[in-house]
């Protein structure tokens, strides 16, 4: 039995596909968690969503920010960006159930004692507070009401994080860190400004993994959402998006094996460094698998 994360799928059915068949997926004794930003941009998102739908339990996912877009187009919101292609959704028949199924997913998960998120932990988060944040906005969205949420979801408030956040103001800030957040200051403000890369980030502002003082630093985390960055592996943090959409590659990690009667939540301890994706399959290793496609004009992730 394998516990394997998946990066960015973003609509990219086909090298999921293919990914999945090169690490020889079992529905029947592995499970896989996807890190976010399940669709948009890529061909095929339909597809995406019914083979996620269809691995029920052993399919995990978290909530990206293309994934939070598109339940804020569908309820006619916010308009499609230029190169969003979330309308075969749009128009299936089983657009309702496609809906609801993103409605029920958490925007934070844990694995063998790793803490999973599409984007960032904030610094001055623990562990508990990252999975309750994640509870909360799980359960606004789940109400018949969630519009009220995708409306107040909005905003790129220039505050540091505060305990005394709260209602939507509290959610806010913590949808914009666990699903957008590149960079982040001393005092914990996040920086909205920044293009991608590192080193595009106003002065004063550092990768959030990077951030002094980090709270979680102890932990490992592992997220997607920073193409640029994809394929970091450290012992603090793994980034998975590697760049699918734009014609790089879809990464998956596998956990070790679990002992069935070892501790249920034992302290992963990642090798500093490992070297990057290999062709064959290590435990606590990389498989990547050529995107087989490639969105021809680049848009902003
Ligand atoms: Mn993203």
């Amino acid at each position: 039995m394998s516990n394997y994360l998946i990066g960015d799928l973003q609509g990219c059915n086909a090298t999921l596909g293919h990914l999945l068949e090169t690490i020889g997926f079992s529905p029947s004794t592995d499970c896989v968690y996807f890190l976010g930003d399940l669709i948009n941009r890529g061909p095929d998102n339909v597809g995406v969503i019914k083979r996620i739908m269809s691995l029920q339990g052993s399919a995990k996912c978290i909530l990206g920010n293309h994934d939070l877009h598109f339940l804020s187009v569908e309820k006619e919101i916010r308009p499609l960006k230029n190169g969003d292609t979330v309308q075969d959704i749009l128009h299936h028949d089983d657009r309702s159930k496609m809906v609801n199924w993103l409605r029920e997913q958490p925007l934070a998960l844990e694995v063998q004692g790793l803490l999973l998120v599409h984007a960032g932990v904030h610094p001055n988060w623990d562990r508990e507070l990252t999975l309750q944040l994640s509870k909360e906005i799980q359960n606004a969205l789940s109400t018949n009401d969630y519009v009220e949420f995708l409306l107040g979801m909005y905003g790129n408030d220039s505050h540091p994080w505060s305990t005394d956040l709260a209602g939507m103001a509290r959610m806010r800030f913590a949808v914009n860190a666990m699903t957008r957040m590149r960079f982040c200051d001393e005092q914990g403000r996040l920086d909205f400004l920044a293009k991608s890369a590192i080193g595009s980030q106003s002065e004063g502002f550092f990768p959030w993994f990077d951030a002094p003082q980090r709270n979680t630093s102890q932990g490992p985390i592992a997220f997607g959402h920073w193409s640029s960055v994809g394929g970091l592996h450290r012992s603090d943090v793994i980034c998975l998006d590697t760049g699918c959409v734009w014609g790089r590659s879809l990464s998956a990690f596998q956990l070790p094996s679990q002992n069935p009667n070892a501790n249920a939540h034992p302290q992963y301890k990642l090798d500093l460094h490992t070297p990057l994706p290999s062709d064959h399959l290590i435990e606590g290793e990389w498989i990547s698998t050529p995107s087989m496609e490639a969105s021809e004009i680049i848009f902003n992730e």
